[in-house]
């Protein structure tokens, strides 16, 4: 009897040396989550779709290979946008570092994620480092680029007034220099307005953690310099921004660009003439907030340039001022000016908020009263910004630097903060309501072009309800929109280049087009599902949350851009900056 125990002990140890079955199960995309990580005291959550009764999970650790957490999948009544039913798996109660993966037994395992400390550290440089990569008028050298490396293109020094911007001064034909600056997204083109978007969100994300930004690196040309590393990336646009004012009126040209759109090709071929297209009143307004915003920044590091900006800043809001109805719109403009302009229009026709953005970061900057005067009756109604609506990113920076504005109303002050609040309460209730567990879906129209910088602006709101309150679902919801955006979603992509297992390879980018020898530049984020399929290419899928396609066909939701890369940027550095603390 002993030897038979003896035995079967024996036998009992000797499996343990097989190869567990967890370790043969496939990968399967049906367990949606975070593909990049998550920090150990975050709340951990993964969604599993098609999921019809409830059953076990567990965590497998990776490296070590074994199994470290057990837990229930938990049946939820909310269906997805296609009808499927959702089961959510919550492991905030695993705390461990390390590499992991969700098992489902019998079924399969999940993309690998990290938790650790600093999780977003690299992705978070990434997303900065991406506007490097951006950027016009130089050549990427290999210490910068790496394999991305690449020589120069667009040096835009003999940029041609386009018969829609001719004055007496500067007729059509003249020849202006307006170099350096970022590339808008996949095409080469730069456009006013929306770099308007990006550079307030960038210099906000600076305001708003300016520690935190003293030790990064992001191992550009100029890291070795004072600057922090992102007042060097941000440099790179303003100095070509500041080029796009007349300096003899003042007004700011619309945008930068070739008639048509260039080919897929890299930017030392694309030679087609640049134009600088009509004087808007949006681009006024835009620029003049980003250069008042600038000048505040840069005072503390370059004194001298700050008082440029501030210069600038101000003759836009006065020749806005004076032309405060010159909309941008490009099929009317093409009657009239040869030769006709198709490249991205950016024509917003309602620009109550770029008064709202450009007043509020004039006053902040100045204190002069001249700019609360313009604020004081505005519409106070919160509005996520984007870039036709910029309302909140002066509001934004109102609640920054109230401590500083002895004007500013208490009672004015806190109807801001009270529709702010009221309104990131209201997406952590959409949230709960959603199969993805975050707040877009509970409507078709939530997914349209761009709509991942919508999850990420989102993120940026739930961040400032969080310091606003101190209250933690604030931080947390914040998380889950990241979360959203790196695989727990109805595509199953992460949907940022280079983070994850499932990420673009083929976005509409021309500088990855045009190299489809080399995998994607790492740290862009893709628009994301768009039921719109502007592009007509072929998607997998109708319904609005699976509605993209991983083609470099596809700019209706495979495209990158600066004014998506930027709340995205802001959201991971954010992150990493709180979780400093
Ligand atoms: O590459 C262009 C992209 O940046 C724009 O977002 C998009 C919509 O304006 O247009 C892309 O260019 C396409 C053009 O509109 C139609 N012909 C094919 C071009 C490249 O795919
Ligand atoms: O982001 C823009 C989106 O809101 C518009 O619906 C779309 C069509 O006008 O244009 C998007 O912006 C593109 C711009 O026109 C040209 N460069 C690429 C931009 C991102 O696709």
């Amino acid at each position: 009897m002993k030897v038979i125990l003896f035995y079967l002990w024996l036998l009992g140890l000797s499996t343990c040396q097989f190869p567990r079955v967890e370790q043969n199960l496939p990968i399967i995309e049906s367990i949606r989550l975070n593909q990049w990580g998550f920090y150990p005291d975050q709340p951990k959550r993964a969604v599993v779709i098609d999921e019809q009764g409830s059953s076990d999970f567990m965590i497998w650790d990776h490296l070590n290979e074994r199994v470290v957490f057990r837990g229930e999948v938990v049946l939820v009544k909310e269906k997805t946008l296609s009808g499927k039913s959702v089961g959510l798996i919550d492991f905030s109660n695993f705390t461990s570092s390390g590499e992991f993966q969700v098992i489902l037994p019998g079924k399969g395992k999940s993309h690998k994620f990290k938790i650790e400390k600093k999780v977003n550290q690299d992705l978070a440089i990434a997303s900065l480092k991406a506007y490097y990569f951006q950027r016009a008028s130089t050549s990427i050298s290999e210490p910068y680029g790496g394999i991305w490396a690449r020589p120069a293109g667009h040096p835009d020094d003999q940029v041609e007034v386009h018969a829609s911007a001719a004055s007496q001064e500067r007729p059509e034909g003249t020849v202006v220099s307006a170099p350096y600056g970022w590339y808008d997204a996949g095409d080469y083109n730069k456009y006013i307005v929306n770099s308007g978007i990006t550079m307030g969100t960038l210099l906000s994300l600076f305001e708003d953690f300016p520690t935190y930004f003293q030790n990064q690196n992001l191992k550009i040309p100029e890291s070795s310099n004072l600057l922090p590393d992102i007042l060097d990336e941000i440099k790179w646009n303003l100095d070509w921004m500041l080029a796009m004012q007349d300096p003899l009126d003042g007004g700011v040209y619309h945008k930068l660009t070739t008639v048509k759109f260039e080919g897929m090709v890299m930017p030392e071929e694309a030679k087609a003439q640049r134009f600088l297209v009509f004087k808007s009143t949006a681009a006024a307004l835009d620029f003049a907030a980003v250069m008042a915003q600038a000048s505040r920044v840069y005072r503390d590091f370059t004194p001298e340039d700050a008082l440029v900006y501030l210069k600038a800043a101000e003759k836009a809001w006065a020749w806005a001022k004076r032309n405060p109805d010159q909309y941008y719109q490009q099929d009317e403009l093409n009657n009239t000016f040869k030769p006709e302009v198709f490249t991205g229009a950016y024509g917003d026709q309602n620009l109550t908020d770029e008064w709202i953005w450009a007043a509020s970061e004039l006053y902040i900057t100045t204190h002069n009263l001249r700019y609360w005067e313009a604020l004081k009756k505005s519409d106070q109604a919160f509005k996520l910004p984007a870039w036709p609506t910029v309302s909140w990113l002066g509001y934004y920076s109102l609640i920054r630097h109230a401590g500083q504005l002895n004007h500013l109303p208490e009672e004015w002050l806190s109807v801001l903060k009270i529709n702010l609040l009221d309104e990131a309460r209201e997406l952590v209730k959409m949230a709960n309501q959603v199969a993805y567990k975050m707040p877009m879906g509970i409507k078709e129209r939530d997914f349209g072009w761009g709509g991942n910088s919508v999850a990420a602006n989102q993120g940026i709101l739930l961040l400032y309800a969080y310091q606003l309150t101190g209250e933690e679902i604030f931080k947390t919801n914040a998380q889950d929109n990241l979360d959203y955006l790196l695989g727990r979603n109805a595509t199953g992509y992460s949907f940022v280049t280079g983070f994850g297992s499932r990420t673009p390879m083929n976005p509409h980018h021309r500088l990855a087009a045009a190299r489809p020898d080399l995998p994607p530049i790492p740290g862009f984020l893709v628009g994301g599902p768009n039921p719109g399929q502007q592009d007509d290419c072929d998607y997998p899928s109708d319904v609005a949350d699976e509605s993209y396609v991983d083609d470099y066909c596809s700019y209706a939701s495979n495209e990158i851009a600066i004014n998506w890369n930027a709340p995205f940027a802001y959201l991971t550095n954010a992150l990493e900056a709180l979780n400093e603390k």
